[in-house]
């Protein structure tokens, strides 16, 4: 397979772009550190030295979590020798973030334009995706409705597949389910594709499946599986590691992008998060300043009074995360919905007893970071259960395609769960007080 790859890498190369081309990110012989700071004075060091050196992967910002670095191999002497004197404990995890991303980079990755049709053994093109979800509305009239939220800030299409076709009509509840804010996070497109692909396969087959799967079919379902399509494509052609959107710089500056997962409109925006434009975690000029963001906004709101389960893809670090994520206080209704992560959380190692996540809140397994869609979707779009999915692994953004059918397998065990909790739930705005 990979001499056929090669060969045709020889010889139609114009047809190739970035991975060999000029503008693509290497990271050739880039370290992953996994740094364990112990106390507060440890986490402060670490978040003076990134401001300098170095580049922050995972941050959980609380003493006894460990942090993931990646530094330039200029830096990594340095940045090991300062952290050796603080007393530090340290651990290579990845080597070298240039051949890891060679190795599992798509053959996609390498066109220009991809043309191939969709498939779950590589992470796919935009294009491809945007065809396939077109294409799949239109083989399936009965039960899906292909509704057209926007475009991103270089205009590509934001698309959401609604998926139902319950008796209930108005009252049905609904999971919305979407992926790819983050333009690195790939496993987070391809796993909501998987569940697009599966859902489709399951309401076409109506009673002919299986009966554990009628839970499924008792819920709509929304699915957004790329929320950043320009983020996305330039991971593909210039730059893996790409997290933000494509906003062009302001005035004066020469930095791209808007973290999405910062800029929505709600309590906490701001926290763990930087007005300045250069920054991973940039929020934006304003709330809800990205189209991107209003998008999802004005199609949603539509929808909250049936929507009972919002779940937000991303990676990586296997954690299911509730409420609140931008303050360590606990919702008052915090047991309910860490009682439905436990029960994502189980499914999926039923499925794959080595995949462990962690479930708990955002701000308190993770870090504090408001301005996020989950927090939106709780507080402001009031719907009962809001979550953020860390997918795998616990190492990195750059999973081989191998594990894309895995770990779609593993999601869609928890989607079943999250469809019997909708089910069951009143509907409305969801009257927790905050
Ligand atoms: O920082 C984020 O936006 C998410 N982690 S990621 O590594 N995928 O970037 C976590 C968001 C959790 N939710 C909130 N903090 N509200
Ligand atoms: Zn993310």
């Amino acid at each position: 397979m990979r001499f056929i790859q090669l060969i045709f890498l020889l010889f139609f190369s114009d047809a190739f772009t970035s991975p060999t081309g000029d503008t693509y990110m290497t990271y050739d012989k880039h370290t992953v550190l996994r740094i364990y700071p112990t106390t507060e004075d440890d986490v402060q060091f670490l978040r003076d030295l990134t401001d300098k050196i170095c580049e922050i992967m995972k941050f959980p910002g609380i003493p006894g979590r460990p942090v993931d670095v990646m530094c330039p191999p200029e830096d990594i002497a340095k940045f090991k020798e300062l952290i050796a004197e603080k007393g530090i404990l340290v651990e290579e995890i990845i080597d070298d973030m240039g051949s890891l991303i060679r190795e599992k980079v798509s053959l996609s990755s390498r066109m220009k334009r991809q043309v191939a049709s969709m498939n779950w053994n590589d992470y796919q093109r935009y294009d491809t995706i945007i065809r396939w979800m077109e294409e799949t509305a239109l083989a399936h009239p009965t039960f899906t409705k292909l509704i057209d939220m926007g475009r991103s800030v270089e205009g590509r299409k934001l698309y959401v597949l609604k998926i139902g076709m319950s008796p209930l009509g108005d009252n049905t509840r609904a999971v919305w389910l979407d992926g790819g804010i983050h333009a690195r996070e790939w496993i987070s497109v391809s796993t909501a594709t998987y569940i697009l692909k599966n859902l489709i396969t399951n309401f076409a087959a109506q009673n002919k499946t299986d009966c554990s799967d009628e839970v499924i079919r008792s819920v709509d379902w929304y699915i957004a599986p790329l929320l950043n399509p320009d983020g996305y494509e330039f991971t593909h052609t210039d730059d893996r590691l790409w997290r933000k959107n494509r906003r062009a710089p302001l005035t004066g500056s020469s930095c791209y992008g808007v973290d999405l997962n910062r800029n929505w409109g709600v309590a906490g925006y701001g926290v763990g998060a930087s007005s300045k434009g250069c920054s991973e975690v940039y929020q934006g000029t304003a709330e809800n300043s990205e189209p991107e963001t209003q998008a999802i906004i004005n199609t949603i709101l539509k929808y909250t009074n049936n929507i009972r389960v919002y779940v937000s893809l991303h990676s990586y670090g296997q954690y299911w995360l509730t409420s609140w994520g931008y303050k360590n206080d606990l919702p008052e209704d915090y047991d309910k919905l860490v009682n439905l992560g436990r029960k994502g959380a189980t499914a999926i190692r039923c499925i794959n007893p080595s995949r462990v996540y962690t479930v708990g809140s955002g701000a308190g397994v993770l870090y504090a970071a408001g301005g996020a869609s989950d927090d939106y979707m709780k507080a402001v779009a009031k719907i009962p259960y809001s979550f953020t999915i860390e997918l795998p692994n616990e190492f990195t953004f750059v999973l081989d395609p191998s594990e894309i059918i895995p770990v779609g397998n593993e999601v869609w065990a928890a989607m079943k769960e999250m469809a019997s909790e909708a089910a069951r739930h009143p509907l409305g705005p969801d009257p927790a007080t905050f």
